[in-house]
C-alpha cells in the first residue's frame, strides 16, 4: 500500500501524539507542577511485537511412516583367536633324515664301498669254507660234538643245524664235509616221527637202506652219511658240526 507523503505526515503526527500522552498527567505533574491535569486521552495503537523468548523444550517423536532398512554396516574388526584345537591323528612316518646328528656315520660312497668289501670276504669265505645253495650256506668248524654241542654253536652264530630240505641241498652239505656229520632232525618228541628243529615234518628225506632204526631204542638223532645218506643214531655221540646261515 502506497500513501501519498501528506498522509504519511499526518500519520507520523499522530503517532507522536499519542506517545505524548502515554505519559501520566501524575508523571508531569512531578516535573512541571504548572500543567494541569484534564481527562484521559483515546487508547493508543498496540506496540511492536516484543523480542524472541527462550528456547522451548524437545518435542515428542513424530508419527510418520518407518523408513526403509538402510544398506548392512560395514565389516567390523577381526575377534580375538580362538583356544587351540584339540591334536590330529598321528601322520605317517616320515623319510629317513639326513645323518646330521651322528659323527660318525658314513658317507653314502663310505657304506657302498664297505658293502662290496663285504660282499668280497663272503664270496672268499664261501670259496674257501661253505657252500652255497639260494639263499643258505652251510659252514663247518671241523669239530665233532654231540647234538646239543651243534645246536648251541649254531646259535652262537644265529645259525641254526644244518637241515637239507631238498636233494641240492643234501649234495652242499655232502660237500662241505668229509665225515658224517649231524642233521637237525630228530624224532625226540614221538618216537618214529622225525621233525625239523622247528618241530614240522619232512617233506624230503634220505634214509640209507634200513634206516631209521631206533638201535638200541636210543636213536633219537640223524647223521649225513659220507654217502649222503641218513642213519637216525644216539645224539650224545659226537660227529662233525655244520651250521646253515641266512645270506
Ligand atoms: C646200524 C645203524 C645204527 C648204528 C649201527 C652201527 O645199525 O642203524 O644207527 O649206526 O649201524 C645196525
Ligand atoms: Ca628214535
Ligand atoms: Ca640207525
Amino acid at each position: 500500500m502506497s500513501l501519498t507523503p501528506l498522509l504519511r505526515l499526518l500519520l507520523l503526527s499522530v503517532i507522536a501524539a499519542t506517545y505524548s500522552e502515554m505519559v501520566t498527567c501524575e508523571d508531569v505533574q512531578k516535573t512541571c507542577p504548572v500543567i494541569a491535569c484534564s481527562s484521559p486521552g483515546i487508547i493508543g495503537l498496540p506496540g511492536r511485537d516484543g523480542r524472541d523468548g527462550i528456547k522451548g523444550e524437545k518435542g515428542e517423536p513424530g508419527q510418520g511412516l518407518r523408513g526403509l532398512q538402510g544398506p548392512p554396516g560395514k565389516l567390523g574388526p577381526a575377534g580375538n583367536p580362538g583356544p587351540p584345537g584339540s591334536p590330529g591323528p598321528v601322520g605317517q612316518k616320515g623319510e629317513r633324515g639326513e645323518s646330521s646328528k651322528c659323527d660318525s656315520c658314513l658317507t653314502d660312497s663310505e657304506g657302498k664301498f664297505l658293502q662290496s668289501e663285504l660282499d668280497s670276504v663272503k664270496k672268499w669265505l664261501i670259496f674257501s669254507l661253505g657252500k652255497q645253495v639260494g639263499k643258505k650256506l652251510f659252514l663247518t668248524n671241523g669239530e665233532k660234538m654231540t647234538f646239543d654241542g651243534v645246536k648251541a654253536l649254531c646259535a652262537q652264530f644265529q645259525a641254526s643245524v644244518a637241515t637239507p630240505r631238498n636233494a641240492e641241498e643234501n649234495m652242499a652239505i655232502q660237500q662241505v664235509v668229509k665225515e658224517e656229520a649231524f642233521l637237525g632232525i630228530t624224532d625226540k618228541n614221538k618216537e618214529g616221527l622225525f621233525v625239523d628243529l622247528t618241530g614240522r615234518s619232512l617233506t624230503y628225506q634220505n634214509w640209507n637202506d634200513g634206516e631209521p632204526n631206533d638201535t638200541g631204542s636210543a636213536e633219537d638223532c640223524v647223521t649225513l652219511l659220507t654217502s649222503g645218506r641218513w642213519n637216525d643214531i644216539s645224539c650224545s655221540s659226537s660227529y662233525l658240526a655244520v651250521c646253515e646261515f641266512p645270506i
